[in-house]
C-alpha cells in the first residue's frame, strides 16, 4: 500500500463536499488491489467516518470510466431502493460524496485518483459463509443486484478491464508468465502449471453458448465474493454490496461462479491448509436457493443450465490469475507474505477440483431448482 500520512489524508478529503473537521485518518487493509482509508471527522460534534480510496490504475487503466460506472451504478440502485423503502438508504448502498467542484472522483498532482464513500457503520463482513442462512442471503442479495440493474440502460456502464474474464487469454498470460520466468519460481510451481495444462479446456466452459448467442450480456457485478456483502452487525441481514469497480457488462455466470467459489468452501482464498478447501453442498444448495429466489424470473433455460459450472470456470480462471501474478513477482495482487499468490492459487485448483467431483450433483440440484 502507498501509505498516505495524516497530513495528506486531511488536505485530500478537503477537496471533498464535506461539511466536517477532520479528525484522524489511517490505512484500512481491505482487498487486493486499491489503498484504502478510514477517515474521522467531527460534524456538529458527532463523529462521522468516511472511506477515501486511491484507485490501483495499473490494474484500471481509466478510474475516470470506473467512476463514471459507480456513478451511474449507485444512482440507479438508490432510486431502485428508495421506490421500495427509504429506512437506511446510506447504509443500503455505498454513497458517493463528490468533490468541491461536483465531479466523483479527485485527481492530485502525482496523477492518482482518489475518491470518497459514506462509511457504513455497524456492518460486518467475513471471508467464508458462517452459516446457511447466510449463503442463502448473498445468493438472494446478488440476484436482485442484477435485476436492480437489469433496466439500466447498458451505454452507461463501460468496460472497466477489458477481457476481464476472457480465460483464453488469462491462459496465454501464464503461458509468458512461465516462459519469460522472471523470478525463477516456474520450476517450484510445476505441479500447478501441470494442473492448468491439464484443465485448460474448462475456459471453453461457456464458448459455444456464447457463440450460438444463448448467453445473453447482462450488467454483473464481476467481484461477489462473500467479503463484498455488509452485513448487518446486530440482525445479520445483507445490508448492503460493495467494491463496485468492476460492474460492467458480463454473464451472470461470472458473479454466480464467485459465489460459488466463495461461500461453498469453508477454507479462506489463501488457506495453506489444502485439507480444509471442501464442497459444503448444502451451501451450494442454499446460495441457489437464495440467488434463484430473484434470479429465475429473468435467466433464459441456457443461463440457468450452466449455473452449475459456473463455480469451476470462475474458479480456475482466478487460480490462473494468482498463479501468473506469483510468477511475474506479485505486480497486481497486493501480496502479504512470501508465496501469498502462490498459495491463493493452490486453494483455487484444489476447489476446482473438489467442484469437479461435486459437479453431478450440483446440475441436478440446479435443475430441481429450475
Ligand atoms: C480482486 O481487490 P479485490 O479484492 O476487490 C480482483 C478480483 C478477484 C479477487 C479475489 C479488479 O478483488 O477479480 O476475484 O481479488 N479484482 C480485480 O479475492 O482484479
Ligand atoms: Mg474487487
Amino acid at each position: 500500500m502507498n501509505e498516505a500520512n495524516e497530513k495528506f489524508l486531511e488536505k485530500l478529503i478537503s477537496k471533498f463536499q464535506i461539511v466536517a473537521e477532520f479528525v484522524e485518518g489511517h490505512a484500512w487493509v481491505k482487498g487486493h488491489i486499491n489503498d484504502t482509508y478510514i477517515v474521522t471527522c467531527q460534524q456538529g460534534g458527532s463523529p462521522i467516518r468516511y472511506i477515501l480510496q486511491r484507485i490501483n490504475h495499473d490494474v484500471f487503466h481509466q478510474p475516470a470510466v470506473v467512476m463514471q460506472n459507480v456513478k451511474a451504478t449507485t444512482e440507479h440502485l438508490r432510486k431502485k431502493i428508495t421506490e421500495e423503502s427509504s429506512v437506511d438508504l446510506t447504509r443500503r448502498t455505498m454513497t458517493l460524496v463528490p468533490t468541491r467542484g461536483g465531479a466523483p472522483y479527485y485527481q492530485d498532482i502525482k496523477g492518482n485518483f482518489w475518491r470518497t464513500y459514506v462509511f457504513i457503520e455497524r456492518v460486518e463482513s467475513s471471508h467464508v459463509a458462517e452459516n446457511l442462512n447466510q449463503a442463502e442471503q448473498v445468493g438472494r442479495a446478488f440476484g436482485l443486484f442484477q435485476k436492480r440493474l437489469s433496466d439500466l440502460p447498458s451505454e452507461k456502464i463501460q468496460e472497466t478491464i477489458p477481457q476481464f474474464h476472457n480465460g483464453a487469454l488469462r491462459l496465454q498470460a501464464l503461458e509468458q508468465a512461465i516462459n519469460e520466468d522472471l523470478h525463477g519460481r516456474a520450476s517450484k510451481t510445476q505441479d500447478e502449471i501441470d494442473f492448468c495444462r491439464k484443465h485448460k479446456d474448462i475456459v471453453h466452459t461457456f464458448t459455444s453458448a456464447i457463440n450460438e448467442g444463448k448467453l445473453p450480456v447482462r450488467i454483473t457485478h464481476n467481484d461477489t465474493k462473500i467479503d463484498n456483502v455488509l452485513l448487518d452487525s446486530e440482525s445479520g441481514e445483507v445490508m448492503c454490496i460493495v467494491d463496485l469497480d468492476t460492474v460492467m457488462p458480463g454473464l451472470v455466470h461470472y458473479d454466480f461462479g464467485d459465489m460459488v467459489r466463495t461461500l461453498t468452501s469453508p477454507a479462506d482464498e489463501d488457506d495453506r491448509n489444502l485439507e480444509k478447501v471442501t464442497i459444503r453442498m448444502e451451501f451450494f444448495e442454499a446460495l441457489s436457493n437464495g440467488y434463484l429466489s430473484e434470479a429465475k424470473s429473468f435467466l433464459n433455460e441456457t443461463e440457468k443450465d450452466y449455473l452449475a459450472v459456473s463455480g469451476k470456470v470462475i474458479t480456475f480462471q482466478l487460480g490462473i490469475r494468482f498463479l501468473t501474478d506469483h510468477l511475474n513477482g506479485d505486480l497486481y495482487f497486493r501480496a502479504h507474505r512470501d508465496e501469498h499468490n502462490l498459495d491463493r492459487a493452490r486453494v483455487q485448483f484444489k476447489l476446482v477440483e473438489k467442484m469437479i467431483e461435486n459437479e453431478p450433483a450440483m446440475k441436478s440440484l440446479i435443475s430441481s431448482l429450475s
